[in-house]
């Protein structure tokens, strides 16, 4: 009775607009111009041709005046850089790692940590592959092996924490190929390919003793680990009122490394870091640093893109800030659900997974339905997705065959602080209108196909 008498309560975001970035319309003969000559990828469109862009989430975020403002006290000398140590104690204090060693985004922070912790042959088991990810540890001679629950395969199982680790899984390799061919357990917090879904730390608590048993690492893909805080924050029992720094910081403490690309929580355009608690570990990393990205004081990055980032990851966890950037995920995402439109569930911390396979059931995977969705929602209305599926996947390492992943899956990707609700309710409106006309929809042939991460750069013809 009570429930009845409250009015209803809207939110805000916790900030205002200073400066606006004008964008270009289109019209659909435009678009089809547009899409015929990106061979119907969307990753080969130009920005400009481009009304909203939801193609990820990464490097796209609006900064701060404050991170506006740090940009001007870059140190950009070349050793030794100011901004460093001021990211350097940021990163000790936010995350509780020891030791950082910046690079120019995530998948440098990959590179140099496979090339230290994998030997040819190892297995690395992990909650769902990441594209660039796995494709390190691969040059480095390892083979990832997916230990996520089957839960996180299945687009309509509503289980709170997608991203949890099957233990049972977790065991069965060990005992198959012994703790020693397995450098560490790769942990994704927000797990990207299922759809931004979240671990518990219940169950990374339960990853952390059976890995401590058998002495075996655990490395934390933490790209997006204020957004799997929020969903602790709301699902797990215990942790309602905590704050998500301190929870954020209770994750890292059950991992013993870390890789990060700062483009996605850490609101940055540009910049990553490896992290690291082993003192030997570091000592390697930052002399192969030297390679492959830059002096360990920069790794790749300007001086001004370091103290960004440093600004950037404590505004990142903020309560009102993380609460506002999941919440607009989920307002997209309740009024495609409340209009029938298949997609991912739970709706997940970064963006929208529309459900391919249920949204173009006439076509079979090969016929690549998420790609055709994302070319279809592109023509309709200049909103760019991106495709999760059978692409993305890439091929088998050893038959050469297509992997076909359970999940095919477009993204409609939310940057942070850039876009408005009116913002969301275009792009939902356009996603009814693809879903009304889903039967009309034929598929793609590809007709280019490069040798790596060959969804960056395929290139695709109508059936
Ligand atoms: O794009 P990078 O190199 O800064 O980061 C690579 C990377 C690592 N892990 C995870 C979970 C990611 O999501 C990730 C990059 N993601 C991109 C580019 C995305 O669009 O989701």
């Amino acid at each position: 009775m009570e429930r009845k008498k409250m009015r209803k309560r809207s939110w805000a975001e916790p900030y205002k607009i200073k400066m606006v970035e004008l964008v270009h319309m289109t019209t659909r003969e435009e678009r089809q111009k547009a899409l015929e000559k990106a061979g119907y990828n969307t990753f080969l469109l130009r920005s400009r041709d481009v009304y909203i862009d939801l193609l990820t989430d990464s490097g796209t975020s609006a900064m701060s005046d404050r991170q506006w403002a740090g940009l001007m006290m870059g140190d950009e000398a070349y050793a030794g850089s100011e901004n460093f140590y001021h990211l350097e104690d940021t990163i000790r204090k936010i995350y509780g790692y020891k030791y950082i060693v910046p690079t120019h985004q995530g998948r440098g922070a990959e590179h140099i940590l496979s090339k230290i912790l994998i030997k040819p042959g190892d297995i690395i088991p992990g909650n769902m592959y990441f594209t660039t990810t796995r494709l390190h540890q691969e040059l480095a001679g390892g083979t990832f092996v997916d230990i996520i629950i089957d839960e996180a395969h299945d687009a309509q199982n509503l289980h709170p924490f997608k991203g949890n680790v099957d233990l049972n899984k977790l065991q069965a390799l060990i005992d198959k190929y012994g703790a020693k061919k397995i450098p560490y357990v790769a942990i994704a917090t927000a797990v990207n390919m299922a759809g931004g879904q979240p671990i518990s730390i219940e169950n990374l608590r339960q990853v952390r003793e059976l890995t401590k048993k058998y002495g075996i690492m655990i490395v934390h893909d933490m790209t997006r680990v204020a957004e799997n805080a929020y969903f602790i924050q709301r699902r797990e029992k215990g942790y309602q009122n905590t704050p998500i720094r301190d929870i954020v910081k209770e994750i890292c403490s059950l991992t013993d490394a870390a890789t990060m690309s700062g483009k996605k929580d850490a609101l940055v355009n540009i910049g990553g870091f490896l992290a690291l608690n082993s003192r030997k570990h570091y000592t390697e990393a930052s002399n192969l640093v030297v390679v492959y990205e830059g002096l360990h004081t920069y790794g790749g990055l300007a001086g001004r893109d370091m103290e960004a980032m440093a600004i950037g990851i404590r505004e990142s966890v903020d309560d009102d800030h993380i609460h506002a950037r999941v919440g607009q995920v989920e307002y997209l995402g309740q009024q495609l659900i409340d209009h029938g439109v298949p997609l991912v569930q739970p709706i997940g911390g970064h963006g929208i997974f529309l459900d391919a396979r249920r949204f173009l059931p006439q076509l079979p995977q090969t016929a690549f339905p998420a790609q055709t969705l994302a070319a279809e929602l592109y023509l309709d209305s200049g909103v760019r997705s991106m495709e999760r599926g059978i692409v993305s996947s890439g091929r088998n390492k050893e038959t050469g065959d297509h992997n076909y992943p359970k999940l095919e899956l477009v993204r409609l990707t939310i940057p942070r602080r850039v876009y408005t609700q009116a913002h969301m309710d275009v792009v939902a409106e356009s996603v009814e209108d693809v879903f009304a006309r889903r039967k009309e929809f034929k598929g793609l042939d590809m007709v280019y196909e490069p040798k790596y991460l060959r969804f960056f750069q395929a290139r695709f013809k109508p059936l």
